[in-house]
């Protein structure tokens, strides 16, 4: 491991109140995305819509990583040149989805563990070939009646600590991201709890394996009711929640937390990242920014749904949402800088 190495790609990633783009959906759920939108769900639709994330103008600006999915990474532009390519070439570091997904864990109905660990060091070393510089890792923790069972919280903090083993010693930064899902009618106070014992589990598992926390990002949920739940929460309230609970459980040592949105509304999930910077960065040890999938990809999508027509405006709506999120990195995201985009009718960046 070479430990100077792995702190600098997590300072590059870190730099300038920037975050990372997720498009790490496996197969199936980019599939499932697809079809809601009614866009084929073949290989080469999966293409051309990476083809224009990767290739979206000035992403650089606001986007320092790009976590890719194993199909993704061995994909190519129309022109031939590998997006992985594209990406480095546009300052973008390329990171990758290492896991195999969450499966149905045995004896215990309702809970998964994720599974990906057999052969892991040697797909790590393709992958940093390849030019990957960092990995990221899913456990998916549901609230439900009686779970999570500390067996299921446990089974996957081991997993996620021995992946992340193997990740320092092939030289890659580590993204642990341990989900507490939205599903369900929980409260917030429920959520607060459960990520709290989760958060704990996983950095007790990981001080076991002495895992270097300078070379990590945590990706977590943020503290958020279930989706069912009827009380209201304000952005305040879930800023405060938030991060009262990340600062119980999460080491100094870490360097940054760069959040999931979860199935949280893309002007939601910026308008509460930025109420946490602006109201505690000062105070706090470690950097807060995004790591989000939907949240940054949705209103692209919608807009390009599978027509090369709409590829232009559907950039510049991952632009946009880009630019929002660093904005809320640095607390200044506000409805002025949201409705930004829409008044860009002429095709001119501001
Ligand atoms: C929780 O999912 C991660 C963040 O995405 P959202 O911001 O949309 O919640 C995401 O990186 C996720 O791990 C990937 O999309 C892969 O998920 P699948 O289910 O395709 O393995």
């Amino acid at each position: 491991m070479n430990k100077v190495e792995l702190i600098q790609t997590v300072r590059a990633l870190l730099a300038d109140n920037k975050g990372l783009l997720a498009m790490d959906e496996s197969i199936s759920t980019c599939n499932k995305r697809f079809a809601a939108l009614g866009i084929p769900q073949t290989e080469e639709m999966r293409r051309r819509y990476r083809e224009l994330l990767v290739t979206t103008p000035y992403l650089n600006e606001s986007i320092s990583g790009a976590i890719l999915f194993d199909e993704t990474i061995r994909q190519q532009k129309s022109d031939g040149t590998q997006f992985i390519e594209i990406l480095i070439n546009a300052g973008i570091i390329p990171g990758i989805k290492v896991d195999m997904g969450a499966k149905p864990m045995v004896e215990f109905p309702g809970e998964k563990l994720t599974e990906g660990l057999d052969g892991l060091p040697a797909r790590l070393a393709e992958y940093s070939k390849m030019g990957a510089r960092f990995a990221k890792w899913r456990a998916v923790l549901a609230i439900g009646e009686g779970i999570p069972s500390k067996e299921c919280i446990k089974a996957n903090a081991q997993a996620l600590a021995r992946y992340a083993q193997f990740c320092q010693e092939a030289g890659l930064v580590l993204i642990v991201e341990p989900e507490v899902m939205m599903t369900g009618n929980h409260s917030l106070k429920k959520c607060a709890e459960i990520t709290e014992e989760v958060l704990q589990t996983v950095f007790e598992q990981l001080y076991k394996q002495h895992v270097l926390l300078e070379g990590m990002l945590l990706k977590p949920n943020m503290i958020l009711p279930g989706l069912n739940s009827k009380i209201p929460e304000t952005v305040d309230g879930i800023a405060e929640a938030t991060v009262s609970c990340l600062l119980k459980v999460v080491p100094k040592a870490v360097p940054g937390i760069a959040f999931l949105s979860g199935g949280q509304s893309a002007e939601l999930a910026s308008a509460r990242l930025n109420a946490m910077n602006k109201q505690y960065k000062a105070e706090l040890p470690w950097a807060l920014t995004f790591s989000f999938g939907r949240a940054l990809q949705e209103p692209a999508l919608e807009i390009w749904r599978g027509e090369d027509a709409n590829t232009v405006k559907a950039q510049r709506a991952l632009k946009h949402r880009a630019d929002c999120n660093r904005a809320a990195c640095m607390g200044n995201y506000n409805s002025k800088i949201e409705q930004g985009f829409w008044q860009e009718e002429d095709g001119n960046r501001r």
